[in-house]
């Protein structure tokens, strides 16, 4: 197949106005209208509040190439986009070619009649996606409605667009508009391919891989079909009928290197190759198996991703998109923040409805991460219509994507959308007539999505909805942890204490989270040292959660005397934020396997604010994301207080036993070591278990005049402190912690000591954007630890002696 690529640079055109200004391709319009300086950047200050009219106009986008004749005398000519955002139309020539109006299909044009050789223009005209929704919605013979956030784009629950660009809880509104992934025109005689789809088949020693090819052929003929997979090849000649067909050939492997989710084992990867006639496609394959199972049992409905005959417990984080302006994409930043999941030992993402289908970069760095990937489908806190437009619309969306992604090994489940069962029970309309819009309901979920999923994948699983009991269940399951998955928003939505994590024992928690602030350099982007106070309207502004400012502070009160300034404020609602995560992390690690999954809300911001996100727009790494270094190690020692005892637990993730030594200590907050006892642990693979209870009171004084410090051999560091009643109530000894900073290669060691205990000890590197290995830990007196730094660019030691900075709890107020 011949093909000429479109992208690069392209016209585009204010369509009210005439203005014209130049736009790149992957591109958005808020992106070029930045770079034309026509608009401030929505990013800065309340600037997104100055720029909504951009989502409210037409666009037009243009662009000239030239065409050989040769080209246009193969018997097809087509142009293929990926992604056109959102209400388009297309022309070559001045003449129409086709319209789309959703952004998850691929959609492809017939265009040999409208080209010529020579000098040709493609122009791609959007109507405004927010005007097109208003215009449904006033069409509609009921409401259709979602939920509101405080800037919000209306009835974007009638645009098959991000449903996340409307505005959300953590998330500007900027209806963007714009071509996005790849845009070309390709030429063929013979036969295109359009999917590539593998199945396998796993017996002892060997592996069977069907390679199935989705194909439109030019003319009816007679073509080689040739495929390999690593070094093993299969070839036949295929007959093919004009038009669109498949076909199929195995390839057997002997002796398959087995792919594995981070922390179990290797992620081999297999070149596949196929050509067929003058076609041909390259990707990589993992081989392995998967299932999902859902057991009935004593406690509910089991819910756990069994790999290679292995069950495993999951360990992640929700992506939404990576940035709110989709030009601003880029494949270091995926890189970046899939690597920073990987390295605190996550094991799985979950893809959330109310983002995007990821690039295909997106699900082949999971691949080789070993990142499995929990895939909703794009449908989010809403009621969807179900005419028979929207559904054929969701049907081709669906069957593509799902044909796009199946191969890669990362991909785990489908989900059928975000929290939708629940949003059933949440508007006055649906409240009044739950039955007509869960007939609606069903036939976009399961009479469409459903459907599709299990014909175009019949190797994966089907979760109707996140979270849910099960295919046929349609109770709301936002709060029962017997069955299925589990949002668990009990202690941010509702104020309930973090012991609330520990009232639960989800089976797997694919949502639960605690907001804090980005990091200082974060903020620094966005507002003025004179705004540097959390009610000043544009601290405001960056907090999207009608309470959260709220919240946070009274959570302060709760556990902590109350931070001095804005710089300690924003450090303990980190320390907060790393608190309440780890308290559910650990305790649901500890009820495995009853509990198999945990993902917490949410890995990454789309642009710096005030969020649950564990690493913050300018991608570095909030406190939660170092603590999860260590509440998702694969051996967690951790410790609770149950019924006034004392109980110490090993959680081992991993496939085999391991003995370790264990260390407890009782310290008061002057270092004075109380009692220590150092115990021989059996840790059984793929297991948690209690290592041993003691009444609290033989331990302790008094539970405000102690902590308890755990240490387990080989641990990432000393991060296991517990403290026995609220640390407001403790008297912190002033600690006095010093740094000594050295260069190491292309790195920094850093070695801090203490005169006293220091708690959530926090290093912070200022303007110069890299990761500790370590942070948010305990210092101990007499016992220095050093640290490394790796920056993301290099500095020198000088420079870095003078961006950082330590801080720790008593520091705070
Ligand atoms: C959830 C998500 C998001 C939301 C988050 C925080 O339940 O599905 O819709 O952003 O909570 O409120």
């Amino acid at each position: 197949m011949k093909a000429i690529d479109l992208r690069g640079d392209w016209q585009l055109t204010r369509v009210a106005t005439g203005e014209t200004m130049p736009a790149v391709v992957p591109g958005d319009t808020h992106s070029a209208l930045l770079t034309a300086g026509r608009i401030p950047d929505p990013y800065g200050g309340t600037n997104e509040l100055d720029v909504q009219w951009v989502g409210r106009e037409d666009w037009s986008w243009e662009k000239s190439f030239t065409v050989e004749s040769d080209f246009l005398r193969e018997a097809q000519v087509f142009l293929s986009c990926d992604s056109l955002d959102t209400v388009a139309e297309v022309f070559v020539n001045g003449r129409k070619a086709g319209s789309s109006d959703n952004m998850f299909t691929r959609c492809r044009f017939d265009v040999k009649k409208l080209l010529v050789p020579g000098k040709n223009t493609v122009r791609i005209a959007f109507t405004s996606a927010e005007n097109t929704a208003v215009s449904r919605a006033s069409r509609l013979p009921y409401p259709v409605p979602h939920v509101l956030n405080p800037v919000q784009s209306p009835n974007r629950n009638l645009v098959r667009k991000a449903q996340c660009h409307a505005g959300w809880d953590w998330g500007p509104c900027l209806m963007v508009s714009g071509i996005t992934g790849e845009i070309i025109l390709g030429a063929f005689s013979d036969v295109r391919i359009d999917y590539v789809m593998t199945e396998q088949t796993h017996a002892e020693g060997r592996c069977t891989v069907r390679v199935i090819v989705e194909y439109t052929a030019a003319e009816a003929g007679r073509f080689p079909l040739n495929v390999t997979v690593g070094e093993h090849a299969a070839s036949r000649v295929v007959t093919l009928d004009r038009g669109p067909g498949s076909a199929s050939i195995d390839v057997a492997i002997h002796d398959p290197k087995l792919w594995w989710p981070n922390g179990c084992g290797g992620q081999p990867l297999y070149p596949l190759s196929v050509t067929l006639g003058g076609d041909s496609v390259s990707r990589k394959i993992g081989l392995r198996t998967l299932q999902l199972v859902n057991r009935e049992d004593s406690q509910g409905l089991s819910m756990t991703f069994r790999v290679n005959g292995v069950d495993i417990f999951c360990k992640g984080a929700n992506w939404i998109p990576l940035d709110a302006l989709p030009q601003r994409e880029t494949k270091d930043r995926l890189e970046h923040l899939l690597g920073s999941a990987a390295a605190v030992s996550m094991n799985m993402i979950r893809v959330w409805g109310g983002g995007k289908y990821e690039s295909d970069d997106f699900y082949c760095l999971c691949d080789e991460k070993g990142l499995l990937v929990w895939q909703d489908m794009m449908f989010s806190c809403a009621l969807y219509p179900a005419s028979p437009e929207f559904l054929s619309s969701v049907e081709a969306e669906i069957r593509h994507q799902v044909k796009r992604l199946r191969d890669h090994p990362c991909i785990a489940l489908w989900c059928g959308n975000n929290e939708d069962v629940g949003a059933l029970t949440w508007f006055p309309e649906s409240k009044q007539n739950r039955d007509r819009y869960i007939v609606d309901y069903d036939r976009l979920n399961e009479g469409t999505i459903g459907r599709v999923v299990d014909e175009c994948d019949p190797t994966r699983a089907f979760w109707p909805s996140s979270p849910s009991a099960g295919r046929g269940d349609y109770s709301d399951n936002w709060h029962d942890d017997r069955r299925g998955d589990m949002h668990f928003w009990s202690v941010w939505h509702e104020g309930k204490p973090f012991s609330a994590f520990r009232g639960v024992s989800p089976r797997f928690c694919s949502e639960f989270g605690y907001q804090s602030f980005p990091s200082l350099e974060a903020i620094r982007t966005y507002a003025a040292e004179e705004d540097f106070n959390v009610t000043s309207p544009v601290m405001e502004h960056h907090q999207r959660h009608p309470r959260g400012n709220s919240i946070i502070t009274e959570m302060f009160t709760r556990y902590f005397r109350f931070p001095q300034g804005f710089e300690n404020f924003v450090y303990l609602s980190q320390v907060q934020q790393a608190l309440a995560i780890r308290t559910a992390v650990e305790h649901w690690r500890r009820v495995r396997p009853v509990c198999m999954g945990t993902l917490y809300w949410q890995l990454n911001d789309n642009w710096p604010v005030c969020s649950w996100s564990s690493i913050d727009y300018t991608g570095a790494w909030k406190l939660l994301h170092y603590a999860a270094r260590r509440f998702f190690a694969p051996l967690l020692l951790s410790g609770e207080v149950v019924g006034g005892r004392f109980e110490v637990w090993i959680t081992n993730d991993l496939l085999e036993d391991r003995r370790l030594g264990a260390v407890i200590t009782v310290l008061d907050f002057d270092g004075s070591v109380i009692r220590q006892e150092a115990k021989d642990v059996r840790a059984r693979a793929a297991s948690a278990a209690l290592v041993e209870g003691w009444p609290l009171a033989e331990l302790v004084p008094a539970p405000q005049k102690a902590f308890i410090h755990l240490a387990l051999d080989g641990d990432s560091g000393p991060g296991g402190e517990i403290f026995l009643t609220e640390p407001k109530r403790c008297r912190l000894a002033r600690a006095n912690v010093t740094l000594e900073c050295s260069q190491t290669g292309s790195g920094f060691a850093i070695t801090l000591s203490t005169d006293k205990p220091a708690f959530f000890v926090s290093l912070f590197a200022g303007a110069i954007p890299g990761e500790f290995s370590d942070n948010c830990f305990t210092l101990l007196p007499g016992s220095p630890l050093t640290v490394s730094f790796q920056p993301r660019k290099a500095v020198s030691l000088e420079t870095l002696r003078r961006s950082l900075s330590v801080k720790h709890l008593r520091d705070s107020y």
